[in-house]
């Protein structure tokens, strides 16, 4: 019989404001100093786990092993997740929410993204034209806010689109923040499901009418798994879980911009290489760049790993940043290079995992995955191919403690111009 070790433990009575302070860096410094992959610690007045690395990530997404009811703080149901959506359900309720989700994302209905928000960029760029210098951030969130609502069938006016974008976008800024900001993100969420709620009942009472395919339909017409519509609560909870996180990709495209002005080199090779090149460097720019730093879930029953104990309902919070920059795992992990892709498909599953790893069907993992990646495609084909800017000085640096990270200066160009 192999015998039960103490997990290395981080000793104290709680280290939430540590791990406040360290941010993306709370678990990989960790990791590195106790020289193990997994340790204890206690976050939120109770004893958690935190772990990263390949193997870590194979573990939190064995469904035997991990639950999601229950994990998310408050704090972050209160902002970026609400109540009751697919995140926080286990078992059969999970599945069956979470292929409504990836009904969404065929083939054709990543392709009506790409091109609705082809021609959203389309008209974003011809405005900014005129204004001489833009702050890339703020104009692309709109943009992106005008291409969620479209494809998933919010009608939007003009006139609304800089108010739902702040909602929206309030939901993903406020979830780590504390004092005003945070409340600013508890107002969006809010604002957001009471807008969104008064559609799902419009279009369940046919006054509001929907092509089948668009979410807002779905969502409004999907019937659990026991055979029930969702609540109107829940329903837009799920319908804003399709329009929120759309315009986060804004903070991806904030990204893109910043390495194509950090590593110059790769503006030829991307002119160069084609969409196989293309899907390297955007897959180097969802690693190597900090977004979503960890994800939350609560052992289901006991279980021995590696010869630790992990104890029924212990949270547990896997280092998706850290594992995207593990020394295990990658080459030179804090050098951007996208030729690192050019075979390893296998061995991504669970070491990429800025979306979270693991299956889609099967698991946690971002249904949104392929829209983010289309998206910033799109974007990369602007920024490179289709129009020329200047960048003027200005602060491009990023944190990695400030939770999401986004450059300091959130990308400001100027004289802009059709190539
Ligand atoms: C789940 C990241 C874009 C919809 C997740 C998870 C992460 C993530 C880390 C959780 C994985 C886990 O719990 O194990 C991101 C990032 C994005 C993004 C960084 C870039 C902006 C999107 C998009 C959509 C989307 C564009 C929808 C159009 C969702 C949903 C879930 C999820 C519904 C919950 C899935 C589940 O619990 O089964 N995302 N995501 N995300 N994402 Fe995304
Ligand atoms: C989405 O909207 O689902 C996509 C991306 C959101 C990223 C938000 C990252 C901040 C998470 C901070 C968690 C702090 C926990 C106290």
């Amino acid at each position: 019989m192999s015998e039960i070790n103490q997990m290395p433990r981080e000793e104290g009575l709680d280290h939430s404001a540590t791990l406040m302070r360290e941010g993306y860096m709370y678990i990989p410094n960790r990791r590195k100093s106790f020289q193990s992959d997994v340790f204890e610690t206690r976050l939120l007045g109770q004893k958690a786990i935190c772990m990263g690395g390949k193997q870590a990530a194979e573990l939190f997404y064995d469904r035997d092993k991990f639950k999601r009811s229950g994990a998310a703080p408050k704090r972050v149901r209160q902002t970026l997740f609400g109540e009751k959506g697919v995140q926080t359900l286990d078992g059969k309720a999970h599945f069956h929410r979470k292929e409504m989700f990836m009904s969404l994302m065929s083939e054709e209905g990543i392709q009506r993204f790409v091109e609705m928000n082809r021609d959203n960029w389309q008209n974003a760029v011809d405005s900014w034209i005129d204004k001489g210098e833009v702050v890339l951030y703020e104009e692309v969130k709109k943009l992106l806010c005008k291409s969620a609502c479209r494809w998933a069938g919010v009608p939007l006016s003009d006139e609304e689109v800089d108010k739902r974008t702040d909602e929206l976008s309030s939901l993903f800024e406020s979830p780590a923040a504390i004092g005003p900001e945070h409340w600013v993100g508890r107002h969006g969420r809010n604002q957001t499901e009471k807008w969104i709620g008064e559609l799902i009942k419009q279009v369940r009472e046919g006054k509001l009418l929907t092509e089948e395919q668009m979410a807002l339909h779905v969502i409004s017409q999907h019937k659990d798994h026991e055979g029930q519509l969702l609540d109107t609560e829940v329903a837009a909870v799920e319908v804003v879980n399709i329009l929120r996180p759309i315009v986060a990709i804004a903070i991806y495209i904030n990204f893109t911009a910043l390495a194509l002005h950090q590593f110059p080199e790769q503006k030829e090779k991307l002119a160069s290489g084609g969409n196989e090149y293309l899907q390297m460097f955007v897959q180097e720019v969802r690693r190597f760049y900090p977004f979503f730093p960890f994800a939350a879930a609560r052992v289901k029953k006991d279980f021995t790993w590696k010869n630790y104990t992990f104890e029924k309902e212990t949270l547990t919070l896997l280092d998706l940043y850290g594992t995207n920059h593990d020394p295990d795992l990658w080459d030179n992990p804090d050098v951007f290079n996208p030729e690192r892709f050019k075979e390893k498909s296998d061995f991504l599953k669970y070491s990429l995992i800025p979306q979270g790893g693991g299956g889609y069907y099967d698991g946690h993992r971002c249904p949104g995955e392929w829209i983010t990646i289309e998206a910033m495609k799109v974007c990369t084909d602007f920024l490179n191919n289709r129009i020329v800017y200047n960048i003027p000085d200005q602060d491009l640096s990023y944190s990695l403690v400030k939770m999401p990270s986004i450059p300091k200066s959130k990308f400001k160009i100027k004289h802009i111009s059709w190539k």
